[in-house]
This record gives structure tokens, sequence and C-alpha cells, in this order.
């Protein structure tokens, strides 16, 4: 009943904004206090920004939104309101000591934990103050992936820091039956239910459920792997401009890529990762592409990228009982033996791996591992409506960004699932990003390339 869901959605959303904070301190007690205030990339903030930010939206959205509180500090909102300053500039501002930045997260989240407990959490007909955004403990569960978001753009920033590693994971486990996974799998045509309107926490991008008709596709079971991408470096997708756009071809150029960011050769293919210099490991889904990389890439293997809808409908939809689901293997949450995720792991899965996370059309690792770029552009939903504010998804509705999805290693279950979206410039490869390819019914299959097992 109602009552009931409301304490479960309650006791979710305090354990979700516990399991975010304890990654923050990981990422932000593993290196100095010099390390925290500095640039590690223009691309990034310095972390002791993200550490600060969490804290202030959780202030804004929670004490203030909710809550009816008077802000805390009001002189710093505009430090970390991220449309006011780029990242670049980040550096210069007169941010928050790391001490100070810690201690004000701490005194925020005492008092948010402090409102959630003796707060009525609504969960049938919104009623009263701020009854809307706590309504399912939306604004809760918002807050903690607002964090978690940010876990991610600092992993990311640590992948980006020089120096020996900060961060250690054990690796994921290897797949049993790889070398037995054919190299596609068909999901069959027709109409799906695309978005959701039911899942209490989904961000407004995800929103509403609606139906969309997709003709019968072939998608790769398992992302592309570093074996088959080092196939195409070396079958001289890099120097063919046929396989690159025209935006593409004009990026790679300018930019002089050769190969994905923080790979370099050294007889053979070797790669930094989070302070370790390794060699590539074949089998493991390609990391560090851009989109017009991965868009290059199908083109070589005769393919394309799959589009955002098919790529949701790979994930979702299960014929047999004729209904998307949450996520590939049905609709309970997160466990370790379906998927990558949480920043359990410092790498993807081999691919072929997690068979407990296949799809009903045999799709492994659609979520978790690396997040897939998809040949669509970030646009809303028809019937969309911006929620609770316009910055989160709105103003990036457009041409200019391209739709990823799954998430990665790096990404907290409470921001991943079948619905979730995220988006980024087709020219970013600081970001945890890979792809799978795919080809309509109509075109013949091409040649094997690479291999899940390679
Ligand atoms: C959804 C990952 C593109 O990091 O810019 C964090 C998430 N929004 N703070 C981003 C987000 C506001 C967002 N992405
Ligand atoms: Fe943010």
């Amino acid at each position: 009943d109602a009552q009931a869901t409301g304490d479960a959605l309650r006791e979710a959303a305090v354990a979700e904004l516990l399991a975010a904070r304890d990654r923050t301190t990981l990422l932000t007690s593993s290196v100095d206090d010099a390390d925290l205030v500095k640039q590690h990339s223009p691309l990034m903030s310095p972390l002791v920004w993200d550490l600060a930010h969490v804290a202030n939206q959780e202030e804004l959205w929670l004490l203030r939104a909710v809550g009816g509180r008077d802000p805390m500090h009001p002189e710093i909102d505009p430090l970390y309101d991220a449309f006011e300053h780029p990242r670049a500039e980040r550096p210069t501002l007169p941010l928050l000591t790391p001490r100070e930045a810690r201690r004000y997260g701490t005194e925020v989240r005492g008092r948010v934990l402090d409102l959630i407990e003796r707060m009525h959490l609504p969960y049938g007909e919104p009623v009263g103050f701020g009854a809307d955004l706590a309504h399912a403990g939306f604004a809760f569960g918002m807050v903690a992936q607002h964090e978690a978001q940010h876990d991610e753009t600092m992993l990311a920033t640590h992948q980006l820091r020089s120096g020996p590693a900060a961060l250690t994971a054990p690796p994921p486990a290897a797949p049993a039956d790889a070398a037995a996974l054919p190299a596609e799998v068909h999901v069959p045509g027709g109409q799906f239910t695309m978005g959701t309107s039911a899942e209490p926490w989904a961000l407004d991008n995800e929103r509403p459920a609606h139906q969309v008709d997709v003709p019968g596709f072939w998608l790769d079971t398992t992302p592309v792997t570093n074996a088959a991408y080092a196939e195409f470096i070396a079958a001289g997708g890099y120097d063919d401009p046929r396989l690159w756009t025209a935006d593409g071809w004009a990026h790679r150029q300018r930019a002089g890529l050769s190969a994905p960011l923080f790979w370099s050769w050294d007889g053979e293919w070797v790669r930094r990762s989070f302070g370790v210099t390794e060699p590539v490991v074949p089998g493991e889904p390609v990391l560090h592409v851009c989109w017009y990389e991965a868009d290059a890439y199908a083109r070589w293997a005769g393919r394309r990228l799959p589009t955002e809808a098919e790529w949701e409908k790979a994930a979702r939809w299960d014929p047999a009982a004729g209904r998307s689901r949450r996520y590939p293997w049905g609709d309970e949450d997160w466990s370790p033996t379906r998927a990558n995720l949480g920043q359990r792991h410092l790498r993807p899965a081999l691919a072929g791996a997690y068979p407990d996370g296949a799809a009903p059309c045999g799709a492994r690792q659609l979520i978790g591992d690396v997040w897939e770029w998809t040949s669509s552009d970030f646009l809303p939903y028809p019937g969309f409506t911006a929620w609770p504010y316009k910055e989160y998804s709105e103003v990036f509705f457009g041409p200019e960004y391209k739709v990823l999805r799954g998430g990665a290693f790096g990404v907290s279950p409470v921001a991943c699932r079948g619905t979730f979206r995220n988006w980024d410039y087709p020219i970013r490869r600081q970001i945890f990003a890979g792809f799978r390819t795919a080809r309509s019914a109509n075109v013949p299959p091409a040649p094997r390339r690479g291999g899940v097992t390679a």
C-alpha cells in the first residue's frame, strides 16, 4: 500500500545517498589536498569543485526546495552553479578549501537525514508544501543520482590525472561461455514501449512512456572489443575519409586522432589506466572512443551504430511477455552478477561476461561495462516536460549532443536502468564510452571482425 511503498522509498533514498557519499569520499580521500585543488584537464573541474557542488545541489534541492530552509551560505551558490562558470575556469574561483568543502557536505547531509526521517513521503496524491518534489522520494533519488553522476565525473578526472595509481580494484570475473556466443542477435520488429512513466526516480528526459515502432534488426551480442578495434586501426581506418562523416573527418584531422584516448604504440598497443600502463586487453570492450570514431568503425565493419530506440528495445523488450522490462534481465534491481556497475572494478569485463544480465534477445552487457554511443541526437520524447529544472535536460536537447546508453563500470546502479539517457558531444573521449554496432534486416551480414573471444 501507499504507506509501505513510501517507507521503502525512504529507506532506498537514504541507502542511495549514503552509498553515493561513500564513493565521493573514496574518490576525494585517495589523493592529497594539492591534487584535489589542481586541474588535471581543462575538460574537468578540480575534484574539490565536484565535492562542494554535490553538497550545494543537495542543499538547494533537499534543504531549501523540499525542506523550506534558508540558505546556509548563499554567497557560495554562484561558484557552484555549473552554468555560471565553465569547467576550464573553475580553478581560478575562490572555491571552498578541501576541509571547508568536506565540512559543508557533512553539515548538509546531517540536516538532510534529519529531514527525511521526519518527513511524510507522499506516494499517492501529492499534498502540501514541497509535496511535488518529494513525491515518491523523487528529490532524494534525484540528489543521490546527481552525486553518483559526479562520482563518475570524478572517476574520469582520476583517469586523466598523471602520476602513480591512487585507486585500485580487483578485476571483474571472466566470462565462461563467450566462445559459444553468436556475433549478433536478432531483435524482432514491431511496437515497443520506450521510456517510462512508472519508474519513481526516472529523470525528466526518460519520460513519458510512449510507443515506438522499431523494425527488426541485428545487434552485436557484446560491445566492440579492443581486438576488433585494433583491426580497424591496422586496416587504415583512421586514414580513409570515406569511412568518416564530413564533421568526423574534419575532427579526426584537427585533433590528430589515430587510436583511442590513452592508447600508445610500443611494439604492441598499450594503454594507461588509472595510473598503470599495461598492454591493451584484446577481449575487453574498447573504451575512450568518441562518437566519430565509433561511427567510422561501424562503417568499416559494414554496419552502423544502433539508434537509441533500437538500443532500448534490445535492452528492454520481452517478446514473450509483450512488454518492456526495467532492465535487460527483468524488473529486479541490479545485483553484482548482473552487470559491471558501481566502480567495483576499474575496467570493463571481457566481452561476453555477465550471462545473468543478458537481455531476452541474447545481447550481453547492455547495462554496465562501457557507455554505448547510439546514432541518435539527444531529443525530448513526445510529451516531455522539464522537471524539476530546465538545466537538467531541456537546455541540451538538439543535434549537437549524441545519446549514450547503458552505463559503464563507474556508473552507480542508482543512476542506471534500461531507460536512463546520457548525452555528450560527438568529440568527447574522456568519458567511459565504447559502442556496439547494428545492421538493418535488409543488409547482409558482413564478415565477422574481431570476435568476442579475440
Ligand atoms: C547527464 C552526465 C551529461 O555530468 O553534465 C551532473 C549529469 N547534470 N550535474 C553532466 C549532471 C548536472 C550530466 N550528464
Ligand atoms: Fe552537477
